[in-house]
């Protein structure tokens, strides 16, 4: 455990901005045993960043001396930050008409086929400007961050056009300082064939590749790119032109794989190196081999899946053996998951898919960090990561996520400071 226990080095004179004492520290550090607990904890911040985490009984005297704040939690626990690595959070309209539709029998693929599902919503966000999508997504955002959540991934692919895509992708960056947290993007042009491409799949695949991701990449819209890949959605080679097409500018790649089918893509993920492959329900076990051996996650996305009322669950028991990381989002959208809660995800996902706690919890924190590649930045309670911190009344971890709504967190730091709405 000792081995956890480093100061930091800012030259001779130690700095510390905020020093957290009296908690319990959920740090989610793998090997320092169940939820990475360090008990009668002490946490340092200097410059946005953690400085100094263990127990407060070997906290160096100059550091305690230097604290320019000391915050007494009382006993409260110190959590990461929840990272919500899966939404999408900007578009315009509404599908409850599909709500009802699905409760009358109609399934989620026979609805998109018939012209509604992804592109319906499509057509609202074309029409819709910059302003009004910026007001619709403040809504469901504000209600994640209430949560906890310190970072939210919001993927385009409402748009499918370019200025679409681009509009909704500045929308998405416009939420982070209104809503004081930190905002990641994915480019997923490749969600839906538009309908003014409806007889020309290769030149939608092409304008993708060609004109939409440089342009990204340029720009700096996006940090990742992100392929529908499924009978419904994009096949498994043109998720593999897309993907040659963004590993080529520079970008990551994640998909959305094994939801409705199995087509493969989860493997196909892994050869180029995919941050994360999600949904997962229908994978194999040459696509769990393939994700085990490349690092890529799994996210799961229990929502979605109670949504639609699909029956085939992700084989967690098999995740798990192989050792693949499994992350927990919303999948926040309007079609199968209008549902902003990242707390209400991380539930499900222990009392459908079989989750524990732990898994749950890491799954929406250092995993998720994972998931969107930033795992050397946040994530966990460990020395030089960003110190977006909750601080959660409750007695133990689990009681975040064996229950929805409540307990809220009693204070959210972001970089160091309390989160600032506005
Ligand atoms: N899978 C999903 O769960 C969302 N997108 C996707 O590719 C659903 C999008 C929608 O129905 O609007
Ligand atoms: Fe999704």
């Amino acid at each position: 455990v000792n081995r956890y226990y480093i100061a930091t080095d800012y030259g001779c004179k130690a700095m510390c901005d905020t020093l957290f004492h009296h908690c319990q520290a959920a740090t989610l550090v793998p090997g320092l045993g169940a939820y990475g607990h360090v008990q009668d904890a002490a946490v340092a911040v200097t410059a946005g960043r953690i400085s100094w985490v263990g127990a407060a009984a070997q906290l160096p005297g100059d550091l305690r001396r230097a604290a320019r704040q000391t915050l007494n939690l009382g006993g409260a626990w110190l959590v990461p930050g929840l990272i919500d690595c899966h939404s999408h959070l900007v578009f315009a309209g509404s599908r409850a008409l599909e709500f009802e539709q699905r409760a009358a029998g109609a399934s989620y693929a026979q609805i998109a086929l018939a012209g509604g599902g992804i592109l319906r919503t499509v057509a609202a966000t074309r029409d819709a400007s910059e302003q009004a999508l910026l007001a619709t997504a403040t809504v469901p955002a504000r209600a994640l961050c209430s949560e906890g959540v310190t970072t939210l991934e919001i993927k385009s692919g409402y748009g499918l056009d370019l200025e679409t895509e681009c509009r909704q992708l500045q929308v998405a960056k416009a939420l982070e300082v209104p809503l004081g947290v930190h905002i990641e993007r994915t480019y997923l042009g490749a969600h839906s064939l538009p309908p003014e491409y409806r007889e020309r799949r290769n030149d939608y695949v092409e304008m993708i590749c060609a004109r939409v991701i440089p342009r990204i990449a340029t720009e700096r819209l996006a940090t990742a790119v992100d392929v529908f890949c499924e009978t419904i959605g994009f096949t498994l080679a043109e998720t593999e032109r897309v993907f040659s097409a963004a590993r080529g500018a520079g970008l990551a790649v994640k998909v959305h794989a094994e939801q409705l089918s199995n087509l493969g893509a989860s493997a196909l993920a892994a050869r180029f190196g995919a941050l994360s492959a999600d949904h997962l329900e229908y994978i194999d076990q040459s696509g769990i081999d393939a994700m085990a051996a490349a690092g890529t996650v799994a996210v799961l996305l229990p929502l979605p899946f109670y949504y639609l009322r699909e029956k085939q669950l992700p084989p967690v028991p098999a995740l798990r053996a192989a050792r693949v990381p499994m992350a927990v989002a919303s999948d926040f959208n309007p079609g199968t998951a209008p549902i902003a809660s990242l707390r209400m995800a991380m539930n499900m996902a222990c009392v459908h898919f079989g989750l524990t706690a732990e898994e749950a919890l890491s799954g929406a924190t250092s995993v998720a960090a994972r998931a969107l590649g930033l795992q050397a930045d946040r994530g966990q309670i460990a020395v030089g990561q960003r110190a977006d911190l909750c601080v959660w009344p409750v007695d133990h971890p689990r009681d975040i996520v064996a229950s929805v709504g409540v307990p809220v967190p009693s204070a959210v730091f972001v970089d160091g400071s309390p989160r600032r709405e506005s």
